[in-house]
């Protein structure tokens, strides 16, 4: 079918119009009355229309020849184009025989990602519904974005609230606060989007309007431009990892100097004198004084004492970006930032208290409706097999291993094959080099991908899916009030099929096809989702499906009164009760102590990374990377078009560092670097800025693993080919991939060319 028109559309990061022409899309146009629209956008077209798209179903040549027996050569050699019929076999008899050897638990299927907005065709419940269908397998728990933080934040104030929201709400802070403290800044870029969609994007008209109403900000951290300068921030510059340190001296500080409310803690908490007895060094003979943190942070003793001074003086809000706790001990300065604010006794005041990433996505800070997004269901996994995501090379490389978790002593199952659906390992996991070797252990590696990313690289069987362009679908947020219609826009690309009909024809091999669809197609599911959703909204103000998908978006009501988070429990601590072991806020955790974890004690602590600017590996890697969320892509995906790849320099991705360091090393703007340490090297584009401290440089996340050879050099500048790839602690084993060090050196010989939008394709069988 050949249309054209302008479509409503949806993606992560955010609503738009979809201009087709003649049966191709030609742009993508911001949203009606979207004040701030994402630079994301504009790579639409590009993208979807491009080489990197795998065209037909594919399998790995020597994996045809020799199955399991090939996954040595895995992520090399050639692919073969065949026909939906026969991929669909191959895939069906190897889930059938390998289930039927070895048990449903050594099927991996944990497949994290974010894959796109719609919510019907969310890659991972389509995967999930399917194996959970036939017989279930092992799956992952946590997320990648705040992994420490759910493991931590249920023992000390019962509840995921403060990081996954809802939050205190924007309008609540524009009206009370006075002082907003913001470790790691409120990176405006990060609030282009939300999962599941954002009809418009009010993040910055926010924080604008609390600098008008005079709210005063500070931003501590290593990256002056984590708060935009029209904020007039304060910047406390301060060594990368060490936020728990400088965090723990301000609470020695209100201590000291009895400006710290001690009826809040008498009243709200548990356990705080365990914690006061170890800010004074009366447990471990270090007092955790300014001068103390000045050393390991690199902030001023005075400078701390004035924050404290100024945070305990007026309503003060305390804000920690996610990034913070992707790190060794991740958990310890969003523990640390619960006890300072609590000492503050602000805890559940208007404007006042803690929280966890405004800014991270879009719809932080929002006021949420009262209805949530229609969701499709995943049933229920008939086995109970799992890992923390981030263990995901350990799980395929230590088949039998034990680790530690959460308390737990817990045992890898023995995978033989892998699914993934919607996401891209290759972009989020830390220590590529090690994800190779871990990815040969399988005996089969199956992808739905679009792209030929690394992941479809490093599978056998590739199936192609949609974009959410090709298929119509339902966009939206629990932290949105915009309900968008998906509409179809173009007829998919190549032989690409929905992940829904992908599933489907997996369902019919396995016997399952009538639970799988129930006998819907895919307009009969988003009219059934959305009537569900229309039937649990309270305000009736919903119109019917077909209206709803006429008019392509609908908005929900949302509460008229501000969110203040922890205001019932302050109101009524007997009555409303945290779910922690106390009922309280847990200042000292008797659970997490009584676990006996030298890298998680019982109390917030400050704990040495493994890497860091203080550790003595810094000798040989004397620079902190961070790795922070690209501004102009979604982590990996569009890296390859419009505002990506207009951000690269000689196609690879920018690192940015402090002039002095880039001085130290006689480099300047646009030179070619080597980056590495002992994990690996990647190549990237030299950006000068003074907007970071000495000794840190950053190379956002996502650009395409493109390795010269097998663990060789990369090409494009994936910061994971660096990163570490350790468990933030044996309680969350949380991904930790902000604790990194390394060196640069200018690229002296001839820049190599990029590798091949395509793996190598052998003509049809
Ligand atoms: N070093 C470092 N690493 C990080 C981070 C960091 O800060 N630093 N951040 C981490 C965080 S917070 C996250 S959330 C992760 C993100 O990691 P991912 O979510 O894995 O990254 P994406 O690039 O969004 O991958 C989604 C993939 O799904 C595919 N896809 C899109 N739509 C569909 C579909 O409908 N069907 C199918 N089958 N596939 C589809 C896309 O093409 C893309 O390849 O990265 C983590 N990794
Ligand atoms: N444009 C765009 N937006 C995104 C995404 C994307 O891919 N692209 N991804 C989304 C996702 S999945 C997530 S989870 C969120 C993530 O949201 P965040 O985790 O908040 O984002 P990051 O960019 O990783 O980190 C934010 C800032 O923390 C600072 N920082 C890092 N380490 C430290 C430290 O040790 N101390 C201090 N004080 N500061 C530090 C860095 O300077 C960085 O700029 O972003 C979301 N938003
Ligand atoms: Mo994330």
């Amino acid at each position: 079918m050949s249309r054209s028109g302008r479509f409503t559309h949806c993606a992560h990061w955010g609503a738009f119009y979809a201009v087709v022409e003649d049966g191709r899309l030609v742009d993508a146009l911001p949203f009606e009355g979207d004040p701030t629209p994402s630079p994301i956008l504009s790579n639409l077209p590009e993208a979807v229309q491009g080489p990197a798209r795998v065209p037909q179903p594919m399998v790995r040549e020597d994996w045809l020849k020799r199955r399991g027996a090939s996954r040595e050569t895995r992520g090399t050699g050639r692919f073969v184009p065949v026909g939906w019929d026969q991929a669909l076999d191959l895939v069906a008899e190897e889930l059938a025989r390998v289930r039927a050897e070895h048990g449903p638990a050594s099927v991996y299927s944990g497949s994290y990602g974010w894959s796109s907005a719609g919510r019907f065709h969310h890659a991972k419940s389509q995967l999930q519904r399917f194996m959970n269908l036939t017989g279930g397998s092992t799956v992952s728990i946590q997320n990648y974005s705040y992994a420490a933080a759910i493991t931590i934040l249920p023992h000390v104030v019962g509840s995921l609230a403060p990081v996954g929201g809802p939050l205190s709400s924007w309008d609540d802070l524009a009206a009370n606060t006075r002082l907003f403290v913001c470790f790691g800044g409120l990176p405006l870029k990060n609030a282009q989007v939300e999962p599941g969609g954002i009809g418009h994007h009010t993040t910055e008209t926010w924080v604008r309007r609390m600098r008008e109403a005079g709210v005063e900000f500070v931003n501590i951290g290593p990256h002056r431009a984590d708060l935009p300068s029209w904020t007039e921030a304060d910047w406390l510059p301060l060594r990368p990892n060490t936020d728990s340190a400088l965090i723990l001296a301000l609470c020695q500080t209100l201590v000291s100097e009895n400006r710290h409310d001690q009826g809040f803690l008498d009243r709200y908490c548990a356990g705080a004198d365990r914690f006061l007895a170890y800010l004074s060094g009366e447990s471990d003979g270090i007092a955790k004084t300014p001068e103390w943190a000045a050393a390991i942070t690199g902030v001023p003793a005075d400078t701390i004492r004035d924050l404290a001074r100024r945070m305990a003086g007026t309503r003060t809000m305390i804000n920690l970006a996610w990034g913070l706790q992707r790190a060794d001990h991740g958990e310890q300065p969003y523990w640390a930032a619960v006890a300072l604010a609590a000492m503050l006794g602000q805890i559940g005041l208007p404007g006042g208290g803690f929280a966890f990433g405004y800014s991270a996505m879009g719809g932080n800070g929002q006021k949420r409706p009262s209805s949530g997004p229609p969701t499709h269901s995943q049933g229920i996994n008939p086995i109970d097999s799992w890992i923390p995501l981030a263990r995901i090379s350990d799980l395929l490389l230590n088949p039998g291993g034990t680790y530690q978790y959460d308390g737990e002593t817990r045992t890898y199952p023995d995978i033989r094959l892998v699914y993934w659906c919607g996401g891209n390992p290759f972009h989020h996991h830390q220590d590529l080099n090690r994800l190779v070797r871990a990815f040969r252990c399988p005996e089969t590696v199956v992808v739905n991908e679009s792209y030929w990313t690394a992941t479809a690289r490093h599978a056998d069987i590739v199936l192609p899916a949609t974009t959410t362009l090709e298929r119509n679908d339902i966009g939206g947020s629990r932290q949105d009030d915009f309900l968008i219609a998906m509409q179809q826009a173009i007829d998919p690309v190549g032989e690409a099929r929905s992940d829904f009909a992908i599933f489907t024809g997996l369902a019919e091999r396995a016997g399952v096809a009538d639970a799988f669809t129930e006998g819907r197609n895919e307009m009969d599911w988003l009219r059934l989702l959305y009537e569900r959703g229309r039937a649990r909204d309270r305000s009736n103000s919903l119109p019917e499906f077909d209206r709803f998908w006429e008019l392509g978006h609908v908005r929900l009501p949302v509460p008229d009164q501000p969110h203040v988070l922890f205001a019932d429990f302050r109101a009524d601590p007997e009555g409303r009760p945290l779910k922690t072991p106390s009922g309280r806020i847990e200042l000292f955790s008797e659970k997490i102590a009584g676990f006996g974890y030298p890298d998680c004690p019982g109390h917030p602590a400050w704990l040495a990374p493994v890497e860091w600017l203080g550790s003595s590996k810094a000798e040989r890697f004397p620079l902190h990377l961070l790795s922070p969320q690209p501004a102009g892509r979604l982590h990996s995906q569009l890296d390859g078009a419009g505002a990506s790849r207009k951000s690269k320099i000689q196609g690879r991705e920018p690192v940015r560092m402090a002039p002095a360091d880039a001085a130290a090393r006689d480099l300047k703007d646009g030179d070619i670097v080597r980056i590495w340490n002992e994990r690996g090297q990647v190549l990237a584009g030299v950006i000068v800025t003074d907007d970071l401290i000495p000794g840190v440089v950053q190379l956002a996340t996502g650009a395409w693993y493109d390795p010269q050879a097998p663990f060789g050099l990369d090409l494009r500048g994936n910061a994971n080919v660096l990163s570490l790839d350790k468990g933030a602690s044996s309680l969350s084993q949380a991904p930790s991939a902000q604790s990194c060090l390394v060196e640069i050196e200018r690229w002296t010989g001839p820049v190599p060319e990029l590798g091949p939008d395509q793996p190598p394709v052998s003509q049809a069988a």
